[in-house]
């Protein structure tokens, strides 16, 4: 199995409330409306790949919780509960937990420190844990532990400057490549990986889904779309422009899995 074999995930609906989601500079703010038809496209394009969906019901009182990515971490036979380092989103990995607890045989749950499922780059090789504004080191080194207790190796890495996270900066592709902005391509941090390097101008193209055999990027990124496409890549191309207000992406909306029980 691949690591970006799904066939399950949970998404959670965006409340009104998502329109003051953190962002890092200032700007308008989403229209709730166009937010909703742009989550709504990124569920069917899951479907489409061939995975189950669950839709937890929207939070109000938590702007961010449509980014379910970055309170747990999912695995095959296990999930980990994180803790955020945003403090308005900290209380969002235990909204998680009795979804989580339902579907998985061992919920994790890390204990100090702060961590952002976001800064966290599952591949054939391990993890690798981005040090950034919301993952801090001793979050990151408990994290480790938690991994390491369920048998996946780790590393601590940097998160480029004024990057939210490292998957802000960075996407597995497949099992040997990554699709990297020239920031992080230059950072010497992916050694033996192929690397699709970004043109700066689509630098915000990085952050894309492999899902089983298509990759959804952002619509609004042609050349990224060819280089894929000439890599043999099927591509799924989704309207982003309104959660990117508040400095999301593409697999910040979802936690995936292969649940084995699922396909026996
Ligand atoms: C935040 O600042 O936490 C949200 N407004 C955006 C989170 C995006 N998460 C992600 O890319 N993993």
């Amino acid at each position: 199995m691949r690591v970006f074999d799904f066939n399950s995930a949970i998404v959670r609906l965006p409340g009104k409330s998502v329109v003051n989601g953190l962002r890092a500079n200032a700007g308008p703010a989403p229209v709730f409306d166009d937010v909703l038809a742009e989550h709504a496209a990124y569920i069917a394009a899951l479907q489409n790949a061939g995975v189950q969906v669950t839709v937890l019901e929207a939070l109000e009182q938590f702007p961010d919780s449509i980014f379910v990515e970055d309170p747990a971490l999912v695995f095959s036979g296990a999930a980990v509960l994180l803790r955020p380092g945003a403090p308005s989103r900290l209380q969002e990995a235990g909204t998680l937990a009795a979804s989580l607890v339902s579907r998985f045989p061992r919920l994790l749950r890390l204990n100090e420190g702060h961590a952002d499922g976001g800064d966290i780059l599952m591949t054939p090789k391990g993890a690798f844990i981005g040090l950034s504004a919301r993952t801090s080191q001793p979050g990151a080194a408990a994290l480790q532990s938690l991994l390491a207790s369920i048998g996946i190796a780790s590393q601590v890495v940097s998160t480029p400057r004024d990057t939210l996270h490292l998957k802000s900066d960075c996407s597995l592709i497949d099992e040997e490549t990554l699709l990297v902005t020239q920031d992080l391509a230059r950072s010497g941090l992916f050694a033996g990986f192929n690397l699709l390097v970004l043109p700066h101008e689509e630098r915000a193209a990085a952050n894309a889904v492999r899902v089983n055999d298509v990759v959804l990027i952002r619509a609004d990124c042609p050349r990224t779309a060819d280089m894929l496409a000439n890599h043999g890549l099927t591509i799924v191309p989704l309207p982003v422009s309104e959660i990117a207000k508040i400095d999301a992406g593409l697999s910040c909306m979802s936690l995936r899995w292969f649940d084995r029980k699922r396909a026996a």
